[in-house]
């Protein structure tokens, strides 16, 4: 009798580690700052940024008003970026030790920031001693760790008598992910960064690459991760790059992966550098008509990663302009209204510039002066800064660092930005749009002036019931939208926000 009680709780407690986790409490827009170690902060003097650098630097995180970090790659690797990894469960000396990661933890987590890795596991480092052992012995139990052809294929490299599978480059060999072997070394990275480290999740590096050109298996395996991920640690937040289109990204975000960076609003052929492209003249228009696709085509339950650059992309100022500091705040303000959590690339706050080759990407954050600034990543053909450095723009109310502050805390203020369903109502402005914004009880109008010429209306006739003007923001903080509801005439600046109320 009791051995029957016993198998039946056990088969309760199997069923219900089996069914699907999906994230806990909907928590009211994180959003995050990417951090590139080697280029942020240098702690000890060798001019490589490295994690007791980024704690020295979370205050200023925190003030950002961002709610998490993600850091780009800490495991051990070869490589100055580290997407090929020889350890999955250390830090690369470079950048410091295990225990630096749980004082920075520990000290983000005092300062309400959370903090994610990035982990690639589509592919390890060619000096991972599983791949040396695999390639040195094809008896080794590794072996089966990777995917093996006996002749030349699309995306293989040559080994011995073999080829392997490495899509990107064949310092990266792709990993088995069919090998239950490897995915029980998943689990035990999992476990050991969620459990015993105590982080707060992931980012998952390249997942349309983890059976190329199979989504449906792409998406099963996203399932296993996420599964296994939130049976480990049932809060975690996991977001997936899958560089893909809209539609592609809306099948993705099917999957049990809490978020999914959407491409299509970042880069300069991106939603946000269209609407403040030149030759719209319809900027309004055009951002009511983004904010209406993203809306139908994204699955509610999946939370949408909108951002405007990334180590992989240009910088923003490079679609904005170096001499229109207002567009490169507009197309932030932009970005601020979008529904989920955002990502803020390190330095990008600042209007930091660089494209074309990656290391140009990823150049070192600009504190003060280039004295105090890290080494460039190498392979970097061009250190370059457009604006002033964090110092200078701290001190000036209109600089481009303090309007970030300023649109960040539009989203605190107001968490149905971040999380409730939009609706684009219509008006025959082709300069602004309005969009009302409810999530739980909470009923938002936004009315948005991307465009460069200021625009009077008046709201009432679009959106009855909205009279409080509760919050707005401008480029300029010499100027103001003015709202006069006896004649309910509301005048908005260019490049202008407007937060309504009931
Ligand atoms: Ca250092």
């Amino acid at each position: 009798m009791k051995r029957r009680i016993l198998s039946t709780l056990l088969s309760l407690l199997l069923l219900f580690s089996l069914l699907p986790s999906a994230r806990a409490e909907a928590e009211p827009g994180i959003d995050w700052y990417e951090v590139f170690v080697r280029s942020f902060s240098d702690s000890d003097g060798d001019g490589i940024g490295d994690l007791n650098g980024v704690r020295n630097k979370l205050d200023y995180v925190a003030s950002l008003g961002v709610g998490g970090i993600w850091l780009m790659p800490v495991m051990p690797s070869p490589s100055y970026h580290k997407y090929d990894v020889t350890d999955y469960c250390a830090i690369d000396p470079e950048y410091g030790s295990l225990d630096d990661l749980r004082q920075l933890l520990e000290e983000a987590h005092a300062r309400g920031l959370r903090l994610i890795l990035d982990l690639p596991i589509n592919h390890c480092s060619s000096l991972h001693p599983w791949f040396l052992s695999a390639a040195a012995d094809p008896a080794s139990p590794y072996r089966d760790y990777f995917n093996w052809s006996s002749g030349p294929a699309d995306g293989y490299a040559p080994c011995g008598e073999s080829w392997y599978e490495c899509r990107f480059v064949d310092s990266m060999p792709d990993l088995n992910l069919d090998n239950p072997a490897v995915r029980e070394e998943i689990r035990a990275i999992f476990r050991f960064w969620l459990e015993d480290v105590g982080v707060d999740g992931f980012r998952l590096d390249a997942v349309t690459s983890y059976y190329t050109g199979r989504a449906a298996d792409n998406i099963d395996f996203l399932d296993w991760l996420a599964d296994t991920a939130h049976a480990v640690a049932p809060d975690c937040f996991l977001v997936a790059e899958a560089w893909e289109g809209l539609d592609a990204i809306a099948r993705y975000a099917q999957s049990r992966v809490d978020s999914f960076f959407t491409f299509p609003v970042s880069q300069s052929e991106g939603y946000i550098a269209k609407v403040l492209g030149r030759a719209n003249r319809h900027p309004g228009r055009s951002y009511g008509e983004y904010t209406s696709l993203l809306e139908a085509t994204l699955p509610e339950g999946s939370i949408p990663a909108p951002f405007l650059e990334n180590h992989d992309t240009g910088r923003t100022v490079g679609f904005t302009g170096r001499s229109d500091p207002d567009k490169t705040k507009m197309a932030f303000g932009l970005l601020a209204l979008m529904r989920g959590d955002l990502f803020l690339y390190y330095g990008q706050e600042i209007g930091m510039v660089g494209s074309g080759e990656d290391p140009n990407k990823r150049i070192g954050m600009l504190w003060t002066s280039e004295e105090e600034t890290t080494l460039p990543p190498p392979g970097t053909t061009k250190v370059e800064y457009a604006y002033p450095s964090v110092a200078e723009q701290e001190g000036d109310p209109a600089s481009i660092l303090n309007y970030y502050r300023a649109a960040l805390a539009l989203r605190r203020q107001f968490p149905a930005i971040a999380w409730g369903r939009s609706e684009v109502l219509p008006c025959e402005f082709d300069e602004i749009c309005l969009i009302r914004r409810a999530h739980e009880g909470e009923e938002l109008l936004l009315i948005v002036n991307p465009s460069a010429s200021p625009v009077q209306l008046d709201p009432a006739q679009y959106a009855p019931g909205f009279e409080t003007l509760a919050a707005s923001l401008c480029t300029d903080p010499e100027l103001a939208v003015i709202w006069q509801p006896e004649g309910t005439r509301l005048r908005m600046p260019a490049r202008s926000i407007a937060v309504f109320t009931h």
